[in-house]
């Protein structure tokens, strides 16, 4: 692999000295920027962009364009597993993500097979391997997928749910089926990441949205379980160069110590945790991201320089990284572009005395 002009991320990750606070944003393409807005509606749909290399590259490259940021993230979804898996993918307008053929009892799950990633799934690998043309070596392409426990409960509530009943009720009533689509799931995530890796991604992350529904034993056996399962089945180093693991389960603030053993590189951290609390309890065993608040960016600019201080004050000096700054969940839709160019400058603006080794 050529060598990166900006590897700040990956060092960062991977516990290096750097000069500075790297940064990315959860969700940095999408809806909030002007140029997105335009061309998803001239393709017509959401599931058209992510079907198509070359669009899902252009809007890679879209907030790339705008701001420094420190990496670029692949613009995809993670409903693309059980999409290829047949269940039918389809977003209605102000409803979010539905399937037509969710999964609803123990034949359904025993139907369904591992997508080939090459094949259901070759135009992700297209998209990834396009937008490592186009970026030429710039900047670190972040992969990722969801998590088994967080795809299950799309596939098996048919969409997205508030309540969580249906996956609840066969996770209590038919544990064995559960844990039979969870290891297809496990499964189908290690052949998926793996090709990205070998299609030219950096780093991946697994999106754990809705872990931080479930008790903590639950937590452990029904979803860490299946990510531990995948860490280990993962490739950890493509043409020498080593591929960081992050871990994000929203709502996960007590569980970090057991996040911190399945053998990832950083955890993601949601808003609800001093990064403090984090650093202090997951020590230097692995780095962390995060963590401001989405709604920050409503603020006005001193309110949002304010909050970078604090969570950079929180981390605290580092002379080996250990800190990627992001915000604790996606950006929401209908933030100002120009307020976010105001988090990203402030964040490498302030960050480097907190690096400086003398
Ligand atoms: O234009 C539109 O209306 C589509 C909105 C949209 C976008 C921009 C969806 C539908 N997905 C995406 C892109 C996306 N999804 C990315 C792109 C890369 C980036 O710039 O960051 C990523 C990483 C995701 C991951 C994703 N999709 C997650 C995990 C992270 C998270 O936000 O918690 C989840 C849970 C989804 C499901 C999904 N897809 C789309 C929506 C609106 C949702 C969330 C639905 C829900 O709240 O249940």
């Amino acid at each position: 692999m050529n060598r990166l002009k900006n590897d700040c991320y990956l060092r960062a990750l991977l516990k290096q000295p750097i000069d500075y606070t790297p940064i990315w944003i959860m969700r940095q393409a999408g809806r909030y920027l002007p140029e997105y807005r335009t061309t998803r509606s001239i393709s017509g749909s959401f599931l058209s962009l992510c079907k198509s290399p070359e669009l899902s590259s252009e809007i890679t490259l879209q907030p790339l364009r705008r701001f420094p940021l420190d990496a670029a993230i692949l613009f995809s979804d993670i409903l693309t597993i059980p999409d290829a898996m047949g269940l039918g993918l389809y977003f209605k307008s102000g409803e979010g993500p539905k399937f037509s053929n969710p999964i609803s009892c123990i034949a359904d799950i025993k139907k369904i097979g591992v997508p080939d990633p090459e094949h259901e799934l070759q135009y992700v690998m297209n998209a990834i391997r396009q937008t490592c043309k186009e970026l030429k070596n710039a900047l670190p392409l972040i992969g990722f997928s969801g998590s088994p426990w967080t795809l299950a409960t799309y596939m098996v509530e048919g969409g997205t749910s508030k309540k969580f009943t249906k996956i609840k009720k066969m996770m209590y009533r038919e544990p064995i089926a559960t844990h039979l689509l969870l290891n297809k799931l496990a499964n189908s995530i290690i052949e998926y990441l793996n090709a990205q890796i070998k299609a030219g991604v950096h780093s991946v992350i697994i999106f754990d949205t809705w872990g931080g529904i479930l008790t903590t034993n639950d937590y452990e056996s029904f979803s860490l379980a299946y990510m531990k399962k995948i860490i280990n089945n993962l490739i950890h180093e493509n043409n020498g160069t080593r591929i960081p693991i992050t871990l994000f389960t929203k709502n996960s603030g007590i569980w970090l110590e057991k996040i911190a053993e399945t053998g990832c590189d950083s955890i993601a951290l949601d808003w609800t945790i001093p990064i403090s609390d984090a650093k202090y309890r997951v020590g230097r065993k692995v780095a962390l991201q995060g963590n401001m608040d989405p709604s920050i960016l409503y603020a006005k600019p001193e309110r949002i320089r304010e909050e970078v201080e604090t969570i950079l004050k929180n981390f605290g000096y580092t002379n080996s990284g250990g800190h990627v700054f992001n915000l604790g969940h996606g950006i929401h839709s209908d933030v100002e572009p120009e307020s976010v160019r105001i988090f990203i400058e402030t964040v490498h603006k302030i960050s480097p005395k907190y690096h400086r080794s003398t």
